[in-house]
């Protein structure tokens, strides 16, 4: 085997957990749960622990990005662990200026225009995230039986940031190059599928039990043009992770007619938006890959009895899937009652249980 024994002996200590059965289409005692952004601004405790100190900080302090992905495992009970990061946090590490602004999100200080801007992007090794080897080691020791998803950005989102120079709303000039210079554009994320694979590939070895690809703003694009323009890159993504054998995620918001397509990139588990029910997800999907989803996030704010029903139907449209690990369909939302997130386990676990 190619990597150490104890990395190895922490990812099996996992290995039957209901999410991890699940994204493997195995029978499961329960529908295991998680939440995108379940460590956050929605709990006390994380804002308390981020007081004073800058997003990109924060991820590079092992202890704090440990009691931060812990915080919600702890209070939620919630079936895996997702690793405290971002998805610009590999960018940064190769030495993109970049900063997260609060309230804003990442902002680049010199977006790429032109070919020149390339040699800006050099492959990312292990040497350049210590703090992440470190952090995953530390997470996996401390979760034991409950798995720690490791995740990146593809290729796409992660462009979409460099080129507008931060969050935007039409991806306008992302599109200006896709059309205008396919080959620049195909350079650009080619060498963006390095990055992220080199990403996932330190998490894995460091004790990572499954990976998810967020290609949150691919629903930009319509299908043939995914097909032509992303598609490769991430798929290039998903082969480099492959020889690990775990399960691979796939996710992006407002995707429903892409959804056929993320998955034959080459996930494991495609995640959905609230957009699409799960039933007709697994229609355009297609047989042999779990789905992951998909409760709007916004319902959580409504009483707790419009909560469940809401939540049963999401369950009921899974009910014929191979493998269902139940999600919201985007990030817990900064104002989300942390009780209600807390009572939405506990209810999906009793109503699941076989
Ligand atoms: O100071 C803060 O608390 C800033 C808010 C914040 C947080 C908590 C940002 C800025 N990133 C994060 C952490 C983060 N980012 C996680 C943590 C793990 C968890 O889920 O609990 C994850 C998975 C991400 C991934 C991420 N970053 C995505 C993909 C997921 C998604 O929401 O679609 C994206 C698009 C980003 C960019 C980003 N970083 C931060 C913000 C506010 C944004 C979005 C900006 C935009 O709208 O374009």
């Amino acid at each position: 085997r190619r990597e150490p024994s104890q990395q190895q002996t922490r990812r099996s200590a996992a290995h039957d957990s209901a999410f991890l059965r699940a994204c493997r289409r195995e029978p499961v005692p329960h529908t295991p749960v998680w939440f995108m952004r379940q460590a956050g601004r929605s709990l006390p405790e994380y804002r308390k622990v981020r007081e004073g100190i800058p997003m990109l900080d924060s991820c590079m302090r092992p202890e704090l990005v440990t009691e931060i992905t812990l915080q919600p495992v702890r209070r939620h009970g919630v079936d895996a662990a997702i690793f405290f990061s971002d998805i610009v946090v590999p960018l940064k590490a190769i030495g993109i200026d970049l900063d997260i602004k609060p309230g804003v999100g990442p902002v680049v200080a010199e977006p790429f225009r032109t070919r020149a801007d390339l040699a800006r992007l050099r492959p990312l090794t292990p040497e350049d995230v210590p703090y992440v080897t470190e952090a995953v080691g530390m997470l996996t020791a401390e979760l034991g039986t409950t798995p720690l998803i490791g995740f990146a950005g593809a290729p796409f989102t992660l462009a979409s940031y460099l080129i507008e120079g931060g969050p935007s709303r039409s991806y306008e000039r992302t599109k200006a190059m896709i059309y205008g210079d396919p080959e620049l554009w195909a350079d650009l994320v080619g060498r963006l599928a390095g990055i992220t694979s080199g990403f996932l590939k330190v998490q894995i070895e460091a004790g990572a039990s499954a990976v998810q690809l967020f290609d949150s703003w691919a629903g930009a694009l319509a299908p043939a043009d995914y097909r032509q323009f992303v598609m490769p890159a991430s798929a290039k993504v998903f082969d480099a992770v492959a020889p690990y054998g775990v399960p691979r995620i796939h996710f992006g918001v407002g995707t429903g007619e892409l959804l056929g397509l993320m998955g034959e990139a080459g996930a494991d588990v495609v995640g959905v938006d609230w957009r699409v029910p799960l039933d007709e997800a697994a229609r355009r999907v297609g047989p042999g890959k779990a789905l992951q989803g998909n409760l709007d996030p916004a319902v959580l704010f409504a009483p707790r009895e419009a909560v469940e029903a809401k939540t049963r139907e999401v369950l009921d449209a899974a009910r014929g899937l191979e493998g269902h690990v139940f999600n919201l369909g985007h990030g817990v939302m900064p104002a989300t009652d942390p009780g209600a997130l807390t009572h939405l386990v506990q209810y999906v676990h009793e109503q699941s249980r076989r």
